[in-house]
């Protein structure tokens, strides 16, 4: 009993109990406990203060980020990001050499890549077509520990020697748009060339700060053309290249992961032709078929949405690809580049190259036209047809 009534007063201590007193017929004053009821509104209040005060430190939160964040972009725009010039070369072994007999630039060349990424499909197939040697480091796309070097964390990154060390060259188009102007004059060196593409902060379309080269389409002539050409045709060529990079490329994605089949098909082709096999153990070729072929396929429909693709995502592909063609025909020649490849040539066939062994290739093959100019490209760049160019 003594400590039912302990436990009571502890009870009516903590405040659950309310003590009431009375005077019994004897005129002994008594007391007795009820409960406190608390008042359901005092809940209600206090759950909406509770929510407005939460409401507004995550909003004041996302505000302060937000700002701070708007205002960090807005004191980078226009600023520079310097890339940093290599004093080593970073210990990473290569995955293999791609020697080139006819090569005559003496250029040491190391491609950080995937095989598969339409990127540097694109810079392989200009240092192909030139006959340039070069190392590859095939890089895990999932794990990126190959590049971990670098703060630049996307492929395709070639790091050149010269004469101080090693000068990375981020982005494709840059790349080859610097190895073709070198090419022209070999007096102009990787890393001076370098400077001329300067790596700027600006605001894309959506908002988003990023750093970009923004003339990475142009080519160093130092206001002398180089014979047989013409700025009309330098002109198409920029404008072709940028179509290869910001709306072909952008067909590709949604048509070889167009269901979790074909993603999962493509994944096992990007293994077998990137010789996954030999270059990654078999836990991490595990993680990025099943990882890679989920995520892609997912990402797959965000992309067709974003670039607006048709449903039916292989009309878009066959539209695009009949688009080239239209304007090739137009021109009467064989290329674009009129009767040798030029550098847009090369970007759409090193795009299209990329996916090669996927059925939406075969399907594409099938449906238009694209192959008679795919196969004489191909040729072009198998036989380092652009050496001769470099001869002369
Ligand atoms: N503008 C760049 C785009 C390069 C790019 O987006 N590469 C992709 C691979 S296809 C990449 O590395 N993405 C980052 C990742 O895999 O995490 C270029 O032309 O080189």
């Amino acid at each position: 009993m003594a400590v039912a009534h302990k436990f009571a007063r502890f009870l009516q201590r903590t405040r659950f109990l309310n003590k009431n007193y009375y005077t019994n017929e004897n005129g002994c004053t008594r007391s007795f406990c009820t409960m406190i009821q608390q008042p359901k509104t005092l809940n209600i209040k206090r759950i909406g203060v509770i929510s407005a005060a939460a409401g507004v430190l995550v909003g004041g939160t996302y505000a302060y980020y937000k700002i701070g964040k708007a205002r960090k972009s807005i004191d980078l725009e226009g600023t520079q990001q310097e890339t940093v010039l290599l004093k080593y070369k970073p210990p990473i072994p290569s995955s293999r050499r791609v020697i080139s007999p006819i090569d005559t630039t003496g250029l040491k060349l190391t491609l950080f890549q995937y095989q598969t990424c339409p990127f540097c499909s694109k810079v392989r197939t200009v240092l192909d077509y030139y006959g340039i040697s070069y190392d590859v480091v095939e890089v895990n796309p999932v794990l990126r520990k190959e590049i971990g070097w670098s703060p630049y964390k996307k492929v395709p990154i070639l790091l050149t020697k010269v004469d101080e060390g090693y000068q990375p060259l981020n982005d494709s188009s840059m790349i080859i748009s610097l190895i073709a102007s070198h090419l022209y004059d070999k007096s102009y060196k990787v890393e001076d060339l370098a400077n001329f593409y300067p790596n700027i902060g600006i605001l894309d379309e959506e908002g988003n700060f990023k750093f970009e080269i923004i003339n990475k389409y142009f080519l160093m002539f130092n206001n002398q053309l180089p014979k047989n050409r013409t700025i009309n045709d330098i002109t198409e060529e920029r404008k072709w290249r940028k179509w290869a990079d910001e709306v072909f490329v952008h067909v590709l994605s949604p048509n070889v992961y167009r269901t979790i089949d074909e993603s999962y098909k493509t994944f096992r082709w990007f293994s077998d032709v990137g010789n996954w096999e030999e270059y990654f153990p078999l836990w991490e070729r595990i993680l990025v078929v099943n990882v890679g072929a989920t995520a892609m396929w997912l990402i797959g429909k965000k992309l067709k949405k974003k670039h607006r693709l048709k449903n039916d995502v292989r009309q878009s592909l066959y539209d695009e690809a009949n688009f080239w063609l239209r304007n090739i025909r137009a021109r009467g020649t064989t290329f674009m580049g009129g009767n040798k490849p030029d550098l847009s040539d090369l970007a759409v066939y090193g795009v299209l190259k990329s996916i090669e062994g996927c059925d939406a290739f075969q399907d594409l093959r099938a449906n238009t036209k694209i192959g008679d100019w795919y196969d004489a490209v191909k040729e072009q760049v198998d036989t380092h047809a652009g050496s001769m160019k470099l001869r002369n």
